[in-house]
């Protein structure tokens, strides 16, 4: 087992990690900017190094500064966290020539899942379900044109560096297929420097549906069922919860099947998530997958009963899994709380936190690394806490996250507790009929919180 992990992140992640190595009885060494020196996971930390300035780029994404925190404190593993460095495979790369574990999948599988028309190629290999469309790129626009004819629209273009809604279109009719494809190529070189983009039939009012999946170096594969993520907005994720309350036995079957097989194909390593898309049939095709630890991994440690942090932690030291898979006991909802304001749009409202009340009592778990008197800074992500229930019913488990909402008071900032009050009254989302379109209809009611 690792003597000393580095914790290449910042936030509750990085005290959520800290956690899991004191209680596995490792010495852990946070990193910082200057914007974070009063943060809980410094002072939690057995070390802790300061590696700069605010901007993650001088920072939290600067590789060299952080290999040299992990040379003058010995560390002899890594882990990344989720953001920031957890998908770099140079990043891995690095780890790996000096020595140094990068508790994460290794630079090979980063890259092959980084690109999405490689991931796509690789998966149809392996037989598992992906949406129809072009195999590679789309070469010009008559090219495309003749592919989205032959698909059928609606069509949606997507980058093949993208992921998370960057450079995706959604084109009607022929007439439009120009201008999209433009734009979607502009925003694509912008953002990822790569102008790639691939096609594929747009799947009307989908569900996200994603499995948790965790592998071994020894060949060994299992899936921790899924979690449904269809409440989104604008590709951020705002509730994610296990079941789906949209889930057979026989669908989970399937799907958990096709991530197995979607793992094994690049003999992954560590614990990942198989995205697919489902729709109204219960159809479902793979979307992508995620090579690192996720920000919804609670709702899966809640509903079977283990620590994922763990778990990755000791199939990155070598040691083996059982290979049988784990079906949710119970249900959990998570509610990510943002520093944001949802009567006006979402927008992030940084600042000082006058008081704080945590959510608390049976059932409820609050992940978290703010407290009164922290001053949210502007540089980094809005999560400010995650509020996760569980109980035996999805109804129960409602009923306790409104529960715990009502009392989680936050006083000097805005925040999305008020979004998620409103949305657990919701008769739509209470009846678990809903797809990934569903905040495009909800509106939030402005009223004195
Ligand atoms: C799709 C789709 C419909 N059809 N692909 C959004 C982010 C990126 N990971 C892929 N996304 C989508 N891909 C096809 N062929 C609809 C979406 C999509 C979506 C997916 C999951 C969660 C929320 C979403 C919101 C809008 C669009």
């Amino acid at each position: 087992m690792f003597q000393k992990i580095l914790i290449a992140n910042r936030g509750e992640i990085a005290l959520r990690i800290i956690r899991t190595c004191k209680e596995m009885g490792i010495r852990t060494v946070a990193v910082y900017s200057t914007a974070d020196r009063e943060s809980l996971h410094v002072r939690f930390a057995d070390e802790a190094v300061c590696i700069g300035p605010p901007a993650s780029k001088d920072s939290y994404l600067n590789i060299s500064k952080i290999m040299a925190a992990v040379e003058i404190t010995n560390a002899d593993a890594v882990h990344p966290g989720y953001g920031f460095l957890a998908e770099n495979a140079e990043f891995a790369e690095i780890c790996d020539s000096y020595g140094i574990k990068f508790i994460g999948p290794t630079a090979e599988m980063i890259r092959k899942m980084g690109d999405k028309i490689t991931a796509k190629e690789t998966m149809i290999a392996a037989e598992v379900p992906v949406v129809p469309g072009s195999e590679g790129l789309i070469q010009d626009v008559k090219h495309g044109i003749n592919l989205a004819k032959k698909i059928g629209y609606p069509v949606i273009l997507k980058a093949t560096a993208g992921g998370g809604g960057k450079g995706m279109r959604i084109v009607w009719a022929d007439e439009e297929f120009e201008a999209a494809w433009e734009s979607a190529r502009q925003e694509a070189e912008a953002s990822f420097a790569n102008a790639g983009i691939y096609i594929e039939k747009f799947i009307e009012e989908p569900r996200h549906i994603e499995f948790q999946i965790i592998g071994d170096q020894h060949g060994n594969t299992a899936h921790l069922s899924e979690r449904d993520c269809s409440i989104q907005r604008r590709h951020q994720k705002l509730v994610e919860e296990s079941p789906s309350p949209f889930m057979t036995d026989s669908l989970r079957e399937r799907m958990g099947n096709a991530a197995i097989k979607a793992a094994k194909s690049i003999n992954y390593e560590g614990v990942g998530t198989v995205e697919f898309l489902v729709d109204k049939h219960r159809n479902f095709y793979f979307m992508e997958m995620n090579t690192r630890i996720q920000v919804e991994h609670p709702v899966t440690e809640e509903v079977i009963e283990h620590d994922l942090i763990k778990e990755q932690i000791k199939v990155a030291a070598g040691e083996e899994i059982s290979g049988k898979n784990y079906y949710p006991q119970m249900h959990a909802i998570e509610c990510r709380i943002n520093a944001e304001d949802p009567f006006n749009d979402f927008r992030p409202s940084p600042g000082k936190i006058i008081s704080f009340h945590s959510a608390k009592g049976y059932g409820v778990r609050v992940d978290t690394h703010v407290y009164a008197g922290y001053i949210i800074p502007p540089y980094y992500d809005s999560m400010i806490a995650k509020i996760i229930c569980r109980a035996p019913t999805r109804e129960e488990c409602i009923l306790r996250m409104k529960r715990a909402l009502g009392e989680f008071i936050v006083e000097g900032i805005k925040t999305t507790v008020p979004f998620h009050r409103q949305l657990m009254d919701d008769e739509r989302f209470r009846s678990g009929n809903f797809h990934t379109g569903f905040l495009n209809d909800f509106s939030i009611k402005k009223i004195a919180e």
